[in-house]
C-alpha cells in the first residue's frame, strides 16, 4: 500500500509528555484509577471502568507494545512505528462527534458525555489487517448502534459515512510533504452493518483509553472485515442513501473494495490472503502463519448479512 515514505520528524518537534499531559487531566468519571499499563504513546491514558462482555474470542491477545507500536495511521506517516513515535502533538480531547445526514435527531455530541450514557464493554476481538497479519485487541467501547439509535435515523438511510479529523498541524501525515492519502481519511458500512452488535466504537484498549496511535479518542472496530475499515479519530458520522466511499477505494479501487470482508478465497491482487501472520508470536522458522478464517471467524453472527451476494464481486 505504501507509496512514498515520509521524511522523519525531528524529536525536537515532539511535544513533551508533561506539556500533553496537562491537556488531558479533565477526563471524568468514567476515566479515573491508575493508569501507564499502555506506556509511550499514551501519556495522558486513564483507566476506564468497563463491563465485561460476551465477545471475548479465546485466543490469547496480542501484547500491548505490539498494539500500540506496530500501526497503520497514515495520518502519522506510513511506517508501521510513525504513529507511536509522531502522534505525541495530538489533542484527542476534548472532542466532539457531529452526527448528521438522513436521520430525525442530528447532534454535534461531546464524547464525555456520550461516556457516561452508554456503557463501556470490555470485549475481545480478532483482528486482519489487509497486509495479511492480524492481532487478538481487548478493546473497550460501545456499540455503534447505541449512538445510530440516538439520532434516529430515517427509513431512507441506507448506509453509515465516516470522517477522520484534518489537523495537519498536529499529524505530520497531512502537511502534505510525502504524497499518500486524500484527507479526511473516510469510510463507510451498509446501515445494516452499522447496527450489528459485533460493530464497536471503541475508546480504549486494555482497559485504559485509546492512545493516539490506536485512533484516538475514539474509532471504528469491525472485526470481521479487513483493518482499513476501523477508521480512526472520527469527528463525523453521516446518514445517508449513496454507498460511500472509502479511503483505500478511493487510492485504489482495482484491489480494494465497499466490503472488505475478510476472505481467505479471494486474495488480493498483489498476495494471498489464504493465511495470516500473528504479530506478537513467532514460530521455529520466524513468524508463524495461520489459516485466515472466513468473516476472520465471525461467520456465525455475520454470513447471514451477505446471504445471496457473490463475495467474490463486492469484495
Ligand atoms: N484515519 C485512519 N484510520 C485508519 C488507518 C489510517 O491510516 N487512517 N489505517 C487503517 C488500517 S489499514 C488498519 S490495519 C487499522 C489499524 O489499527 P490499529 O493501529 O489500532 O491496529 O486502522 C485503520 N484505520
Ligand atoms: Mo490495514
Amino acid at each position: 500500500m505504501p507509496v512514498y515514505r515520509p521524511p522523519k520528524i525531528a524529536a525536537s518537534e515532539i511535544t513533551p509528555r508533561q506539556v500533553y499531559l496537562g491537556r488531558r487531566e479533565f477526563l471524568g468519571a468514567a476515566a479515573i484509577g491508575a493508569v501507564g499499563l499502555l506506556g509511550a504513546g499514551n501519556a495522558g491514558a486513564a483507566a476506564l471502568s468497563a463491563v465485561e462482555s460476551k465477545y471475548k474470542v479465546d485466543e490469547k491477545p496480542t501484547p500491548v507494545k505490539d498494539v500500540t507500536t506496530y500501526n497503520n495511521f497514515y495520518e502519522f506517516g506510513l511506517d508501521k512505528g510513525d504513529p507511536v513515535a509522531l502522534s505525541g502533538d495530538f489533542k484527542p480531547l476534548p472532542w466532539t462527534i457531529k452526527v448528521d445526514g438522513m436521520v430525525n435527531k442530528p447532534g454535534t455530541f461531546d464524547l464525555d458525555a456520550l461516556m457516561k450514557e452508554f456503557p463501556i464493554e470490555s470485549r475481545t476481538y480478532r483482528m486482519r489487517c489487509v497486509e495479511a497479519w492480524s492481532m487478538v485487541i481487548p478493546w473497550d467501547g460501545f456499540p455503534l448502534a447505541s449512538l445510530l439509535s440516538k439520532v434516529e435515523p430515517l427509513g431512507s438511510a441506507k448506509y453509515v459515512a465516516f470522517e477522520t479529523v484534518v489537523r495537519p498541524e498536529e499529524m505530520p501525515g497531512q502537511k502534505g510533504i510525502f504524497q499518500s492519502l486524500e484527507w479526511p481519511y473516510v469510510e463507510g458500512l451498509r446501515l445494516d452493518e452499522a447496527n450489528h452488535p459485533l460493530t464497536l466504537l471503541a475508546v480504549g484498549l486494555y482497559g485504559e483509553t485509546l492512545p493516539n496511535q490506536n485512533g484516538a479518542p475514539i474509532r471504528l472496530v469491525v472485526p470481521w472485515k479487513y483493518g482499513f475499515k476501523g477508521i480512526k479519530s472520527i469527528v463525523r458520522i453521516t446518514l445517508t442513501d449513496k454507498e460511500p466511499k472509502n479511503t483505500w477505494q478511493i487510492t485504489n479501487p482495482q484491489e480494494y473494495g465497499f466490503y472488505a470482508n475478510v476472505n481467505p478465497a479471494v486474495d488480493h491482487p498483489r498476495w494471498s490472503q489464504a493465511t495470516e501472520r500473528r504479530i506478537g508470536e513467532s514460530g521455529f522458522f520466524g513468524a508463524s502463519r495461520r489459516p485466515t478464517l472466513p468473516f476472520n471467524g465471525y461467520a456465525d453472527e455475520v454470513a447471514s448479512l451477505y446471504a445471496g451476494m457473490d463475495l467474490k464481486a463486492n469484495f
